[in-house]
């Protein structure tokens, strides 16, 4: 396969798309057209818009052979990943190894459980087109279902089981082989000084209602760079991590069983600590992350419990007692992140996470920072059950 893009000259070969994409609503005929370009050999029933991702732009592929498989078509918002080829270069090295790890399965089971890229039909992982956007193409997962809020103790647990077990198949491969997609994406240093940028610019004029909502951050700013300050002390180890572990990246199958892990755009060198606390900072949420009414935001404990147990017993091959007393830690920095990012996209304008209404983006921060205190009350509880369950696996 090829990794690395063509260079300009090649797009005169291919028609142009550019206005069309530039509104986000592509026809049926101008995605038939995209899809023309990898290498399937299926008869094409329908395209249709898929799933709930805050960044890309996804369609769902319907075969017209129920019998055949489906594919998921997914523009790349290269305004978030500035460097496609690498991000797909990452992703066909990681789907390599875990496939590599996962041989004495059968062919069928493996392709349920890993992402297979599709190639376009000149050997590459992604099509570039004449406007400049870069499209990919996977197996679509049939009968599997990913969801936004867990609503179980059993697909929490499943959920734990398969990140830790992405993280464990990938624990033995060289950090340096996957390179940064998104440079300093967890570094809280980098995501402060971004709001303070943002805040200093107010371009928008909107930093008059978000008084509360920065002092909440400031107050807090010092304790947050914990993980980065364990990492480069060399107390925590780099290890190739997911770094968006929001609980509608696993996919379920109709057993609740975790089937695949998925959104591999993020999987880069980080620390564990960040994918269990994107985790929790989903799953332990009695409210959506999006939630206006901050009452409603509360803390599920016996989700998070089943979480950590299957997160623990999937660790339990690879991780560290420090990495362990790292986790609760995550559970706070991730929602607190996350709060940060989403303030600094509202401050700019929101010209980073797709939003649905006005205010969406400063809706999001301030349930993600009422999360941040609630979480703050029971951290010591929280803490003690990872404690036990790691005590009950190691
Ligand atoms: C974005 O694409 P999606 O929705 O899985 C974001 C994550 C955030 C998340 C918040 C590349 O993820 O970091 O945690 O939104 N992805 C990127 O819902 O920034
Ligand atoms: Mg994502």
């Amino acid at each position: 396969m090829w990794i690395n893009a063509p260079d300009e000259g090649y797009l005169h070969l291919f028609p142009i798309f550019s206005a069309l994409m530039a509104d986000n609503k592509l026809t049926e005929y101008q995605l038939s057209d995209l899809v023309s370009k990898f290498n399937i050999d299926a008869q094409i029933a329908s395209i249709k818009p898929f799933g709930s991702g805050h960044i890309n732009d996804t369609y769902r592929i319907y075969n017209a052979d129920a019998e055949g498989h489906d594919y998921l078509l997914q523009r790349i918002n290269h305004y978030v990943f500035k460097n496609v080829p690498l991000l797909m270069s990452n992703i066909v090295h990681v789907t390599e190894h875990l496939k590599q790890k996962l041989s004495s399965l059968p062919k069928d089971e493996i392709e349920r459980m890993v992402l297979t890229v599709i190639e376009t039909k000149d050997r590459y992982p992604y099509f570039k087109d004449a406007a400049g956007n870069y499209w990919r193409m996977f197996y679509f997962l049939k009968g599997t279902k990913s969801y936004d809020q867990v609503t179980n103790e059993k697909q929490a647990f499943e959920g734990g089981k398969a990140f830790g077990a992405f993280q464990a198949l990938l624990s033995d491969m060289d950090v340096s082989r996957i390179k940064d997609t998104i440079p300093n994406f967890h570094d809280i240093e980098y995501r402060l000084n971004n709001l303070h940028n943002a805040i200093r610019s107010d371009k928008l004029h909107r930093v008059q209602y978000v008084s509360e909502e920065i002092s909440f951050i400031e107050n807090r700013s010092a304790d947050m760079g914990e993980i980065m300050r364990l990492g480069k002390a060399g107390i925590l180890p780099l290890r190739i991590v997911h770094n968006d572990t929001k609980f509608n990246n696993v996919l379920l199958d109709s057993g609740d069983k975790a089937q695949c892990v998925i959104d591999l755009d993020t999987v880069m060198p980080g620390y564990v600590a960040y994918d269990f606390g994107d985790s929790i900072r989903t799953i332990i949420n009695t409210a959506a992350e999006d939630e206006a009414d901050t009452a409603m935001i509360g803390l599920n404990i016996s989700l998070f419990e089943a979480y950590a147990k299957g997160y623990l017993q999937a660790a339990a091959g690879f991780i560290t007692e420090q990495e362990i007393n790292s986790l609760i830690k995550g559970v706070l920095l991730l929602p607190y992140i996350q709060a940060v990012r989403f303030l600094t996209d509202y401050l700019e304008g929101d010209v980073y996470f797709k939003i649905h209404t006005p205010g969406h983006n400063l809706q999001r921060a301030g349930a993600q920072l009422a999360l941040v205190k609630r979480l703050e009350s029971s951290k010591e509880k929280l803490e003690e059950i990872i404690i036990n369950n790691w005590n009950k696996v190691k």
